[in-house]
């Protein structure tokens, strides 16, 4: 443990003292380097609330509590440092379930503060009671419930080193009525764990494993992003001449515009780093728990390469050898490890020393192969999307390719950009064309998969980065689950810049119903006034794009907007109606019916 590391801005009370619980409760916040915090206003939580703004702490109101959790959680990852959220006792709790489920699945710090009923009356049925432990069990690393006033300092800073020391969400319950009182308490300074590289017996062995391969791949995961392991990686690549691929949705975790750099694995990823993969006879898994859905075939390819070797490396035990079978695990931090294994090969000579000019060359080639073939693939070309572009012919209005609108966003993409993107057939396919320099740039949602989580996330993002244009890619349905939260852009001039992608459909789900129940549409279309509109009422800008050549400029111009003059605009922009390939093609079976009425739903 590491003592010394105090938030330097803010001098905290010191020794012993007389306080409130609230007092305490605030200057533990402050100990911990809090400055904003994302909520709505309760009476369950005044007294504290009240003591913020002189404590130097922004409360940032939301419209609704799932975009709390969701900014949080951007927070968090964008800046390294803890996402807090805070809503009233009951429904306002019980609307962060989802945001933290995600959070939780990204790894982020997120501290969720739940101020309960009181203790008086908890069990009798109140108003606004709710058990709001059982609610979060399953998605936090940690929970403390403040079981006395007392104890108020002593769980808040427990809450906030654990979701640092166990990289997830920590939950802090509060009985409301232990806000008041008077306690006598010493406010406790962080605790932040020193991460090692791992056991020096897996490290050797593994260094031993790499001076033997001669294929040996590297995937970047979330682990290199959250330990600042680039240069590492960087450094562990080179030696070896082992191409770099992202895993999925951790497209930020090498430099695309380095060499060895060959785009993330998993759902609409990259067939050059699927290729190679599949060549490897030594997989460095660094910083990844390399989670199910990530290494799932694609494109056709079941690349996964069977008989090599995997060397794992996650700071989290649990999650070594889980998914995968390994052949070393190392209890790790990435940037530790890295530099660690990169000391282990140091004068040694390498079984791939005499094929690196040959391996660089197959990478280049699989890379321009891949980028021939995005270029070239301007839409997609199965039965259903023909169908649906030969109809956009005959609709009025224009209706762009997705694929081709993605590209031109691309190109346009300013330097040093985040972007979040939503759950949907478009954000899915996105992945291909999302390319970062640095890490802490691409978000999101993660395993939990929830759709309404790029624009409250972006909103978060921006709050922790305000110098780094934001923008957010969603789906018109997922969109509208979370465009509220344009409101908090706004009113609180945190500006930010949505791409909205107006198929009139809830596409990723009706891909389904192409594949697998005969084009049987149930539930699936969307029928919205323009975007760009509501956006114009909520008080931000509004731009409409349905020629392909205004893709690229209208986010150049939406972006000087954010950076310029501090303006929230969404971009919204025509799609057909075609579809990529879905999401769950593993976990879906042709239908099968008994009953005689439902025998033609086949
Ligand atoms: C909260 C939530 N509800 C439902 C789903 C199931 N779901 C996954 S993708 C999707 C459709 C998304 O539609 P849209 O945002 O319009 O994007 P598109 O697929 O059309 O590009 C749905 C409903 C989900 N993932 N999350
Ligand atoms: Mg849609």
């Amino acid at each position: 443990m590491d003592m010394s590391q105090q938030p330097a801005e803010r001098k905290v009370v010191e020794g012993v003292q007389k306080m409130t619980p609230s007092e305490a409760f605030v200057e533990t916040l402050v100990a911990q380097g809090v400055t904003d915090m994302f909520g709505i206003m309760g009476s369950a939580f005044m007294d504290a609330m009240d003591i913020f703004a002189p404590a130097g702490i922004r409360l940032i109101p939301v419209v609704h509590e799932q975009g709390a959790g969701h900014m949080a959680d951007g927070y968090a990852r964008a800046s390294g440092r803890h996402g807090v959220v805070i809503g009233q006792n009951g429904p306002g709790i019980s609307n962060c379930v989802t945001a933290i489920a995600a959070a939780y699945w990204a790894h982020s710090p997120v501290v969720i503060v739940t101020p309960e009923t009181g203790t008086m009356s908890m069990g009798l049925g109140g108003f606004q009671e709710a058990n709001q432990l059982p609610m979060f069990a399953e998605f936090t690393k940690y929970q403390g419930h403040v079981n006395n006033p007392k104890r108020m300092a002593e769980y808040t800073a427990r809450c906030f080193d654990r979701a640092m020391s166990e990289m997830g969400p920590t939950q802090l319950n509060i009985p409301r009525d232990y806000f008041y009182g008077e306690i006598t308490c010493e406010i406790p300074r962080p605790m932040r764990l020193e991460r090692g590289a791992g056991g020096e017996q897996s490290l050797d062995d593994a260094a031993q494993m790499l001076a033997s391969a001669k294929f040996p791949v590297i995937i970047a995961g979330g682990g290199v992003v959250m330990a600042d392991a680039v240069e590492e990686c960087k450094a562990l690549a080179e030696r070896l001449g082992a191409p770099v691929v992202n895993s999925y949705l951790h497209n930020d975790s090498f430099p695309a515009s380095h060499p060895l750099w060959c785009g993330p694995l998993g759902y609409q990823g990259s067939k050059a780093a699927m290729k190679l993969m599949a060549q490897a006879d030594v997989v460095i898994a660094l910083g990844s728990r390399l989670g199910p859905f990530g290494t799932l075939p694609q494109h056709g390819m079941d690349y996964w390469p069977k008989n090599a070797k995997i060397i794992q490396i996650d700071a989290d035990n649990k999650m070594l050898g889980l998914v995968k079978k390994i052949s070393v695990g190392i209890c790790g931090d990435a940037k530790a490890a890295a530099r660690a294994l990169f000391a282990r090969l140091e004068g040694r000579e390498l079984a791939s020393d005499a094929t690196k000019a040959q391996r660089a060359e197959t990478i280049g080639a699989e890379k321009s192969a891949w980028e021939k073939e995005l270029s070239e693939w301007t839409h997609e070309r199965d039965p259903y999307s023909l169908d649906m572009i030969e109809e956009a012919k005959h609709e009025g209005g224009r209706w762009l390719h997705p694929r081709q609108v993605l590209r031109e966003l691309e190109k346009a993409m300013p330097k040093d950009v985040m972007v979040s993107t939503d759950i949907g057939n478009i954000n899915s396919v996105a992945n291909s064309y999302l390319r970062f320099e640095r890490p802490r740039s691409f978000f999101a949602p993660m395993s939990f998969g929830n759709c309404g989580y790029a624009l409250p996330t972006m909103i978060g993002c921006k709050a922790a980065a305000m110098e780094r244009p934001a923008i957010a890619y969603a789906g018109d349905g997922a969109w509208a689950m979370s465009m509220g939260e344009i409101l908090t852009a706004v009113r609180h001039d945190i500006p930010v810049t949505a791409v909205v992608f107006h198929n009139r459909q809830w596409g990723a789900e009706k891909k389904n119903q192409v594949d697998f129940y005969n084009r049987r549409f149930v539930a699936g279309e969307l029928d919205s006034p323009s975007f760009a509109g509501i956006a114009q009422s909520m008080g931000a800008e509004g731009i409409v794009v349905d020629r392909i050549e205004d893709v690229g400029p209208a986010l150049k111009r939406a972006i000087a907007m954010q950076m310029d003059e501090g303006k929230t605009c969404v971009v919204e922009i025509m799609c057909t109606r075609e579809l990529g390939d879905p999401f769950r093609r593993d976990a879906l079976s042709k239908p099968v019916r008994f009953l005689e009425k439902y025998k033609d739903y086949v």
